[in-house]
């Protein structure tokens, strides 16, 4: 039932006529003005309130429809989320984007640079906090009720600059013009408790009395489902001071600055997104912001529990939380504190609430990557917490020692405490030990943390342990971003079905005979690469774009880059199939090795740039600052994905699913989901070099490897790192190229030949364009596993248990 109807409410109208009357509507009464004197601002400011009120509508209908089924929720705890840009994804789901251009023409505004204001929430690292937005957008496209918690940062993810080549950061104040698409709700305010010490009163109970209390405010963005009337919420914290925080006795001595400093220190904790991806940093600030995430969250989804249950044996029935990665894990010590502490519940009936309740999601594999808390500062800033930690520890281990008599090493490894070199809390073990599912992100990914990493409580609880393979939002990642490409699939395919349901791609396959269809996907990617406008449209546009990580081995990329060079200098008569190479990422501030291949690939880019024997053939170019929005500009672009982690090492990745959906072929090693895109757009269509995980693993830890070895056997690898260490590139990446000599910790000489005869591979096939493009309509047509959509079915289906519901009119 629309509840406007109950209100005495007008719907809001369908055409552009309507739309044009609301948004005049809107700039006068939301905005205080008119069309004569509105800024660009306000206009963009009109036009998003205009879409969000229709989606508002939604929104209203689906908290409605929710209420009265009281279902099972998901709700997403993610310290990180990559929302990407709002407008055009609402006018989409909302059914305006053609109307909202109609009338914004009508009242003589230009769509395109009113659009241009929309700002992008940078509220997240890569590809953690991408997949955080994308399967928000699934589980509202599923129906499946459900919340997104995370940390309304004030600053995003910095901007990248280069200066003179090198990354350069400032600050991301994303919120500098307002934010028209957030939903502020004071009234559920929470307040957090830090520092402090423990007591127990005449009944036995811990009481935490606290030594600072913080309050959290919420906001909400929607999140709309495609295709459907469910329109669910990522709800976002920041962080206030308290009342009392601010001091006004202070204040009234003329202290000003004093006066405020309690509270500006309690507004720091939503201050700033750590950006640092994939590595760990142990700064106590960084677990404030772990512990304010996950005791407002908590506090929001009990108040949200209790709307309509009292039982607390119902909790884990209406309640499944998943912890995206480590970072909200505090959240299970916290549900044991607001249960026993709180709420009076014996420990072992909190402890099966608590578990049936959690469920983790491992996100790497790499060691630097796990966290881990010094004892010291956990128990100075979250004593309670500490104490419980602990008995789930004793516990637990009292369950090994049953199973497993006289295995000390083995209780050793699986406490959540590390003893040596220093106490340190393990936020792994105690996210395995508190949740009744963990998964990890692809196949290769959950065999080896099954193998590896969590190998001792696979051995405990085989059955705890799922694979999730990630996916990706078909909606943003290839209806928005690559709308020339989803019109051709349209008229290929007859309808516009496969949006939602993206293994209608294999309709495409039947069409790689038709050369009227061949001749326009090649003409799509052509114009995507003029609308990018980064370099010569009928090059083969080679493209690498992620975080900057040692790992990743971009240095890998860049050393083919210099032997081509090298090459072409070497032989300057031969015909050369002009090739764009393509690098677009962050490197984490602090991360220096990271940014010298950074300030190495820039400065390659201009020796090859001011070189004419070389710059028609070959061109390297580094748009700086990647986001979301650049990523949606360059993808549909890309003729070649490279995805060259050393095997082991990435735990999916889902730029690869990206590329490959826009009809990239991809160069790469069998790591995380590579290999699963391998297995689905063939063999032949995919081009695999490098070693396998076990062989890399062998070579590393065998002890002998040698990266000098390569280099003075292979006179190509040799020449390119002389060329560095030399100075040829104005002098700029010796570091690199030490540390390759040096220890080389992911292998990377040993890949170099491998790579550099795989790229021969690549430009073989792509002088073969009708060969080329078969390859790039079946990589599309066969990458429809990859939807966010199959991702969110399988964690219904294997993990969370939970069903749709629908919203009606
Ligand atoms: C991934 C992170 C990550 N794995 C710590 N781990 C962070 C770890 O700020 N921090 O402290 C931030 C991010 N991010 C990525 O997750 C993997 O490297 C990718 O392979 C994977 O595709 C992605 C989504 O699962």
């Amino acid at each position: 039932m629309d509840v406007r109807n109950g209100m005495g409410l007008r719907p809001l109208g369908t055409s552009a006529a309507e739309f044009e009357q609301d948004l005049l509507s809107n700039l006068y009464y939301r905005r205080g003005t008119t069309v004569e004197s509105a800024s660009t601002q306000d206009a963009y400011e009109t036009l998003a309130l205009t879409v969000r009120d229709r989606l508002a509508e939604r929104r209203v209908r689906t908290a409605a429809a929710h209420y009265a089924a009281n279902p099972r929720w998901v709700y997403y705890l993610s310290a990180e989320y990559l929302l990407g840009k709002q407008l055009e994804q609402n006018m989409l789901y909302s059914g305006t984007d053609r109307i909202a251009r109609v009338a914004m023409k009508q009242l003589g505004l230009d769509p395109d640079e009113v659009e241009g204001l929309d700002i992008e929430p940078g509220l997240g690292n890569g590809g953690l906090g991408r997949l955080a937005a994308c399967l928000l957008d699934a589980m509202a496209t599923l129906d499946i009720p459900a919340v997104g918690y995370g940390i309304r940062y004030d600053l995003g993810i910095f901007k990248q600059a280069f200066k003179d080549g090198a990354q350069v950061e400032k600050p991301d104040d994303w919120t500098y013009q307002g934010n028209p698409w957030e939903f502020p709700a004071p009234d559920d305010q929470q307040t957090v408790f830090f520092y402090g010490h423990t007591e127990r009163d005449e009944n036995g109970r811990t009481q935490w009395i606290p030594g600072e209390i913080v309050l959290g405010e919420p906001s909400h963005m929607l999140v709309p489902g495609h295709g459907t009337d469910t329109v669910n919420i990522v709800r976002l914290w920041r962080a206030r001071g308290s009342e009392s925080s601010f001091d006004l006795s202070r204040f009234s001595a003329g202290q000003y600055a004093e006066a405020v400093d309690e509270a500006v220190h309690a507004e720091n904790i939503s201050k700033v997104l750590y950006p640092d991806d994939s590595t760990e940093l142990g700064r106590e600030l960084r677990l404030k912001q772990q512990y304010f995430l996950v005791s407002c969250s908590l506090r929001d989804i009990i108040r949200r529990f209790r709307l309509r249950n009292t039982d607390w044996a119902e909790f884990p029935k209406k309640t499944v939380i998943q912890l995206n990665d480590t970072h909200p894990t505090l959240a299970i010590p916290e549900l044991m504190r607001l249960l026993v502490d709180e709420e009076g519940l014996g420990w072992d009936l909190a402890w099966a609430l608590t578990k049936q309740t959690f469920a983790y999601t491992c996100h790497t594999l790499l060691p630097e990557a796990l966290e881990t808390w010094p004892v010291h500062m956990f128990e100075r800033l979250l004593p309670r917490h500490l104490e419980i930690v602990y008995e789930i520890n004793e516990r637990f281990l009292a369950e090994v020692r049953d199973r497993f008599p006289g295995d000390v090493d083995r209780l050793r490894r699986m406490s959540i405490i590390q003893e040596e070199p220093e106490r340190r809390v393990r936020m792994a073990n105690l996210a395995v030990v508190g949740t009744q599912a963990v998964n990890g992100v692809a196949e290769l990914h959950s065999q080896l943390l099954a193998e590896t990493t969590l190998r001792d409580f696979a051995d405990l609880w085989p059955t705890k342990f799922h694979n999730v393979t990630n996916g990706i939002s078909p909606r943003r990642f290839i209806k928005l971003a690559n709308p020339t490409l989803s019109s051709l699939i349209t008229e290929g395919l007859g309808s516009d079905a496969w949006i939602n349901d993206l293994d209608q791609l294999t309709g495409l396959e039947r069409l790689t005979g038709d050369a009227a269809f061949r001749e326009k996907w090649r003409a799509v990617k052509r114009a995507n690469k003029v609308r990018l406008g980064l370099g010569d449209p009928d090059s083969l546009t080679d493209v690498m774009i992620k975080r900057f990580h040692e790992y990743k081995r971009q240095q890998l990329n860049l050393l083919h880059i210099i032997t081509l060079y090298q090459r072409i200098k070497a032989s300057p008569g031969r015909a050369y199939a002009p090739r764009t190479v393509l690098f677009a990422g962050k490197a984490a501030p602090a991360y220096h090795a990271a940014k010298h291949i950074i300030r190495l690939i820039n400065a390659v880019a201009a020796v090859i740039d001011a070189d004419p024997a070389v710059s028609p053939y070959l061109k390297v170019v580094f748009p700086p600052n990647y986001n979301v929005t650049l990523g949606s500009l360059i993808i549909p672009a890309a003729d070649l994905s490279e995805q060259i982690s050393l095997a082991g090492k990435e735990a999916s990745g889902t730029g690869n699913m990206k590329l490959a959906l826009n009809g990239a072929l991809t160069i790469g090693t069998l790591d995380g989901a590579n290999i699963e895109i391998r297995d689905r757009v063939g063999a032949d269509n995919f081009f695999l070099f490098g070693l396998d995980t076990p062989a890399a693993l062998e070579l590393r830890h065998g002890g002998a490897y040698q990266p000098r070895a390569f280099y003075e056997q292979d006179e190509e690898l040799r020449s390119a790192l002389d060329a560095i260490l030399d100075g040829k590139f104005l002098g700029v990446g010796r570091e690199v190229a030490e540390s390759l000599l040096g220890r080389d910790e992911y292998l990377t000489l040993a890949d170099y030949r491998s790579y550099i005869d795989c790229q021969e591979q690549v430009e073989k096939a792509w002088a073969d364009t009708e060969q080329w493009t078969t390859s790039s309509i079946l990589n599309t047509a066969r990458s429809g596993f990859f939807s966010a959509d199959r991702t969110v079915r399988d964690y219904a289906a294997g993990i969370w248990h939970v069903s749709p519901v629908q919203v009606t009119r």
